[in-house]
């Protein structure tokens, strides 16, 4: 019997799984991949008997995947916040699935754990951008306001380090990443104790990306109510965009935003951000071109053709025109 633990390489991701291995520590073969890689379970085979844990990937996306890994015998239990669509019906499946927008999936694996490692959800809560579920159930902790603060950086770290377009562009891949954090039952070990170099090494790359990112402006074409970015072809730019992403939402509540990041061949990566005030409608703008998804308040296009990018702009504005 193989553990296989399929996870998405972001923050939420990773804290989810580090709450589930702390709980019940194990050998598993890991797979993961940046954040925007999530059908993840294409490369996982498995046998009869195998236990195939999956966290924070869009079930409707991972469908076939789970049905072939149910028809090999395998057990799956899944995790997650995003659109999951049909839910195959299944004894060796067991789902825990909510798509509210002030969940994620750490948020959830904590109540599958009645909070035994609540302060690595709240980790994961912070780093889905979720300010004010984390500070709710942070309530539970017994920590000051400084602390919080360093749980918030964490999660903005770990949810920045996901970000690029293949793994070579990460600070950490992010097994490897997880295998650092997952050793530390309070994530204040790896922020101020053994793990405080790894803590710093995402909070100076982070702070250089970030300094880069604020010094670009609007483009044409941006509105009042929905501000289009576009940032270049460069592993700085691929590693921030998502950030930075949720970074001009909590600056601009009442405003949409566009972060476009140009690739190589002229395309573009697209993460969208509703405003904050009102969190609807991105997953729907972006499902709307090829290799779009994501929720509600933050959804993305991993591959948009420049000659798609007018038909983006005059939608992204539509959908967001007050
Ligand atoms: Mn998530």
């Amino acid at each position: 019997m193989t553990y296989i633990d399929v996870f998405n390489g972001d923050a939420d991701g990773i804290c989810a799984l580090t709450q589930l291995h702390l709980a019940e520590p194990r050998e598993a073969r890991l797979v993961t991949g940046v954040k925007r890689d999530i059908e993840l379970l294409e490369q996982v085979e498995a046998q009869a008997g195998d236990r195939v844990t999956v966290l924070d990937v869009s079930l409707d996306k991972n469908r076939d995947g789970v049905v072939r890994l149910l028809a090999a015998g395998a057990e799956v239990f899944y995790v997650d916040h995003h659109f999951a669509g049909e839910i195959p019906s299944a004894d060796g499946l067991k789902t825990i699935i909510n798509e509210a927008p002030d969940v994620c999936t750490s948020l959830l694996v904590n109540g599958h754990l009645k909070n035994r490692f609540l302060a690595w959800a709240v980790v994961g809560a912070f780093g889905d951008n979720l300010k004010k579920s984390a500070e709710t159930i942070a309530k539970g902790l017994d920590i000051g306001e400084a602390q919080l603060r360093r749980l918030e950086e964490l999660g903005t770290y770990l949810n920045y380090n996901g970000y690029g377009e293949s793994v070579g562009d990460l600070h950490f891949a992010p097994d490897q990443l997880f295998r650092l954090v997952s050793r530390h039952a309070s994530p204040f070990d790896f922020i101020e104790g053994e793990g405080r170099e790894h803590f710093a090494k995402l909070a100076d790359g982070y702070q250089a990306d970030m300094g880069k990112a604020a010094a670009m402006q609007p483009v044409a074409g941006s509105t009042e109510h929905a501000a289009l970015f576009i940032l270049p072809d460069a592993p700085w730019a691929r590693r921030v965009s998502g950030v930075y992403s949720n970074d001009l939402v909590n600056q601009f509540p009442d405003r949409a935003h566009a972060v476009l990041t140009e690739k190589a061949g002229g395309h573009y990566l697209i993460s969208v951000r509703a405003p904050l005030n009102r969190k609807k409608g991105a997953d729907e703008l972006c499902r709307r071109f090829p290799t779009g998804g994501g929720r509600a308040a933050a959804a993305g296009i991993n591959d948009l053709p420049a000659s798609q990018l007018g038909e983006f702009t005059r939608q992204f504005t539509a959908q967001y025109a007050v």
